[in-house]
Parts: C-alpha cells; sequence; structure tokens
C-alpha cells in the first residue's frame, strides 16, 4: 500500500520524448504568445515548482509548461492543441485546494485561470453574478455587497480561493448549514472541452428544469469533464444584520451535547462551528479573547436577520449550551459588535493555517457524517487516537456533520518522506479505519475538500464497482482520451484502496 504522502509511483509523467518529441511549450509559445506560456529556461530550472503544488503538500509534481490563459479563446486554443497532440492538461485556479486535485500528475500543461479575474456583472435586480474563473471568492462578497447582495458560499481560504476552484470541488465553508454549498449558487457555466469546443450550460434564472442536470454534472468534477471559464452564481439580498457567540466547554461531547440541544430547540444558526482543543487552542492568537487553560472544545454560532431578533436568539442559545454543558460549560461570550465577531472568526480561519504552520506535514480529511452521528463519530476518532497512537485535531462544520479530522504528524520538512516507516504504516492503517467508522455511520469520505489525488484510492472503501464504473463512463463521454485532469477522482484500482 502507498504511502498517504506518495502516491508518485501510481503514476507516470509523460515526458515530451515519450510523445514523439512534441514539444508543446513550444507549440503553445507559438500560437498564444511566449508571454504567456512559462517553460523552464534550462534543465533543474524550478520556476514552475509551485504550479506543481498545492495545500495537500502532495508531490511537487511540476508540469511541462503552465499557460497562463485571459478568455476562453486561450483555454480553447490550449485543449485543441493539446487534444491533438495527446498532451495532458491540468487546469489549476489558485492552488488552495487540499486534495490535490489541481496537481499535474502525468506532467503535460497546467492551464491557469488565475488571469480570467472579471467580475462582469453584478445584477441585483435579476439576483445574480457573472464572473471569471480566476476571481478571489472574497472579492465577489465584497463587490456584491456593495450593492446590498450576498454571496453565502464561505471556504475558509476565501481570501485568496478562486471561484473557478470552487466550482471544481464545489466548495461549502461555515454558512453552508443554512445557506448551502457552490453548487445551490452556480446556475450557468460556460465550460471549454478536451478538444476545444466551447460550451454553455445552465441558466439565468434560479429555477429551471429544461433538460438533464449538466451543470450538476460540471460542479464538483474537479476540472475533470471541462475547464469553466464563465460562471452564472446566485445572490440573496444581503442580511439586514449578523451576529455570532462562542461557547467553550471541557470537553469535546459536552460540545456536541450542545449543538444537537441548539438544533432540537429549532434554532437554525447559519454557521454552526466545532473546534476541539489541539485545533482552537494553538490559534487564540488570531483574536483577541484568551481561552482557558482548560479548555476542551469550542462551538461556535452565527445568525442573521432582522436586527432585533439576534441577540435574543443567541441569548437562547447561550442557554441551551449552558444547560447541555453543565458544569462543562467554561464559558459563553457574545460578540456584541462587528470588530468581536470579525475577532471571533480571524480564530476560526486560522486553524487550519496554523496547524499548517505547526505541523507541515499534517493530513488533512474532511468526512461527514448524518449529523445525528456526530457524537458517535467524535467519540470513534478518540478510540482511534489512542488506538493507533496518534494526535488528531478535530474541527468544522458541525451543523452539517462535516469535521476535519488533521492528523498532526512532526516530520522534517525538507524530507519529503516519512523517515519512520513504523508510523506511516499506522497513519495509513489509522485512515483507513477513519473512513470505515465514517462509512458504517452512513456517512463520507469528503464533505467539501473533493478527493482529488489524495483519496482517489480510498474511493472502492464508500462506492461499489458498478457506481464507480458509471462515473468512468461519464468522465470518459466528456473526455475519451483521458487527458484532462488525468489521475483524479476515480481509483485506479476499483476492487480495493491498494494501487
Ligand atoms: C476549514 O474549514 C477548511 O478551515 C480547511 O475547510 C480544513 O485544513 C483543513 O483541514
Ligand atoms: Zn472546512
Amino acid at each position: 500500500m502507498s504511502p498517504p504522502s506518495s502516491p508518485q509511483h501510481a503514476l507516470r509523467a509523460t515526458a515530451a520524448g515519450q510523445r514523439g518529441g512534441v514539444d508543446i511549450g513550444e507549440l503553445l509559445s507559438r500560437e498564444l504568445g511566449a508571454a504567456r506560456v512559462l517553460r523552464p529556461a534550462h534543465p533543474g530550472d524550478d520556476r514552475l515548482a509551485d504550479y506543481g503544488r498545492d495545500e495537500s503538500g502532495l508531490g511537487p509534481y511540476p508540469p511541462e509548461c503552465v499557460v497562463r490563459c485571459e478568455d476562453t479563446e486561450q483555454v480553447a486554443a490550449v485543449l485543441r492543441l493539446a487534444h491533438e497532440h495527446r498532451v495532458p492538461v491540468t487546469p489549476r485556479g489558485a492552488g488552495s485546494g487540499k486534495t490535490g486535485g489541481c496537481l499535474p500528475v502525468r506532467g503535460g500543461v497546467v492551464l491557469t485561470t488565475e488571469a480570467m479575474d472579471d467580475i462582469v456583472e453584478i445584477a441585483p435586480d435579476d439576483l445574480v453574478a457573472v464572473v471569471k474563473p480566476g476571481v478571489i471568492t472574497g472579492d465577489l462578497q465584497e463587490a456584491a455587497a456593495a450593492q446590498g447582495m450576498f454571496y453565502p458560499p464561505d471556504p475558509a481560504s476565501l481570501g485568496y480561493c478562486s471561484i473557478g476552484g470552487n466550482v471544481a470541488t464545489n466548495a461549502g465553508g461555515p454558512r453552508a448549514f443554512r445557506y448551502g454549498v457552490t453548487r445551490n449558487y452556480v446556475y450557468g457555466l460556460e465550460v471549454v472541452l478536451m478538444g476545444g469546443e466551447v460550451l454553455r450550460v445552465g441558466r439565468r434564472t434560479s429555477k429551471g428544469v429544461t433538460g438533464y442536470d449538466l451543470v450538476g454534472g460540471f460542479v464538483g468534477s474537479e476540472g475533470t469533464f471541462g475547464v469553466v471559464t464563465e460562471i452564472t452564481l446566485g445572490l440573496i439580498p444581503n442580511p439586514p444584520a449578523v451576529a455570532a457567540m462562542m461557547a467553550v466547554f471541557a470537553d469535546v461531547s459536552a460540545a456536541e451535547r450542545a449543538i444537537t440541544r441548539l438544533l432540537g430547540h429549532g434554532l437554525r444558526p447559519r454557521a454552526l462551528e466545532l473546534a476541539d482543543r489541539a485545533a482552537i487552542m494553538p490559534a487564540q492568537g488570531a483574536g483577541r479573547y484568551r481561552f482557558p487553560n482548560d479548555t476542551g472544545a469550542v462551538v461556535m454560532i452565527e445568525v442573521d436577520g432582522d436586527p432585533d431578533t439576534l441577540e435574543p436568539a443567541l441569548i437562547r442559545a447561550g442557554e441551551h449550551c449552558e444547560a447541555a454543558g453543565g458544569a462543562g460549560t467554561l464559558d459563553v461570550r457574545i460578540a456584541r459588535d462587528e470588530a468581536a465577531r470579525r475577532d471571533l472568526w480571524a480564530v476560526r480561519r486560522q486553524i487550519s493555517p496554523n496547524l499548517k504552520r505547526l505541523y507541515p506535514h499534517k493530513i488533512s480529511e474532511d468526512i461527514c457524517v448524518p449529523r445525528g452521528a456526530l457524537g458517535e463519530m467524535l467519540r470513534r476518532i478518540d478510540g482511534l487516537a489512542a488506538r493507533f497512537d496518534l494526535p488528531f485535531a478535530c474541527y468544522g462544520h458541525a451543523g452539517d456533520g462535516n469535521l476535519h479530522v488533521n492528523l498532526l504528524l512532526e516530520r522534517d520538512p525538507n524530507d519529503p518522506r516519512d523517515p519512520d516507516p513504523e508510523r506511516a504504516a499506522r497513519v495509513e492503517a489509522a485512515l483507513v479505519a477513519l473512513f470505515e467508522a465514517t462509512i458504517a455511520l452512513r456517512g463520507t469520505l469528503s464533505g467539501e475538500h473533493g478527493i482529488g489525488l489524495a483519496k482517489r484510492r480510498f474511493m472502492p472503501l464508500e462506492q461499489p464497482p458498478a457506481v464507480l464504473e458509471w462515473q468512468r463512463r461519464w468522465k470518459r463521454m466528456w473526455d475519451p482520451a483521458e487527458l484532462l485532469n488525468p489521475g483524479k477522482v476515480l481509483p485506479a484500482n476499483p476492487g480495493g484502496c491498494h494501487e
């Protein structure tokens, strides 16, 4: 079984020599102009190295060349030439993905859409925005807010992730609990297929049942079906007011009881987050609040709506937290002004980057279980930590049952191999046990980060061979030669999680 951080051996880059000497970088430079195409100047030149990495820590997989496209025609030209010469193309947004979905594992071309960053229009009367894929999610939110509009999906990386990447992975975020994920806001897409055909699918209306749901197929397909070049997104009117609070508990089970109680009493916040001690304590420096020394877990709650309703809703939520946590409730804090609310979210958004800084080789999982199974899942994760003697941090979108289970691995950051093969075997066994427990509780391998490269070998744990085979046929319908983002999502071995 391959170690989790190095599935490279299963995949082999197709070098120019193996394609009969076709130099795709040269061809693309001639077609699009040399300024658009980044190529290594000499053997060993690592100027493309950043395009061979993402936030998964896998790789690096340096491409042969990188093309910075600026419009649909250029994307079509790349996909036409690459198809003609049988060269793999891997689309890339901001590189903020957690599963290696944008890594060019078979070499070839990286097609980056980062320069396609126009907000084409925000149309408040139609409740839509039309954007190019390179727009940073947070920038779209600000532009929408300036016109009284709201684009709810809020992945933690919203300050630097791009909408194109969000569409590719069907990104979520804390507000998904109330407002849904990216898919719920994508009404229409312009997509370029391998070979260069440009297709417009979907519509500009929030409703529409004309024909099959092609938009739904492209959203979350991780750049394996086509390259998205324009997105029509739904907006909603900006809620008049927002308020947040936080409850601190001595242990994670008290926090889980509080969540169950809140929901059982009909509260429906827009975000309902949980973080355990290992996740929250190292991130507290991002805000002004000092967590009690015996903090075991934190629940964060955000509500929106009519200003008069918010304070009473949060007071009620606080009472439920105290009732559920009993003596294990250490503190309940309402963020009474905007600065305090931002402070609370700054701490939450710091959890992932902070753990990454402390444990550069952390493995970030993204399981999701039915909401009611959250308490049991947390107990099983505790059991796994003890059984495999590995440190875990757990946090995430508790309202959705979506937990980021992070394995906190200390390693020499300059050594890509795990120096301890015994621990590598334990890590692998712990991951399989984590996914088996998730599936036993009727959950799923990924709630919002996608499958990419990191998790594709685990797909057979969740999906039977027939379901995998129909997905493979679907992929081949769009890309028969399997040149677009090859080596992603679907497992090489549909019969088991070995590659
Ligand atoms: C979050 O919710 C992100 O903070 C990142 O989805 C999670 O790094 C992670 O595991
Ligand atoms: Zn998340």
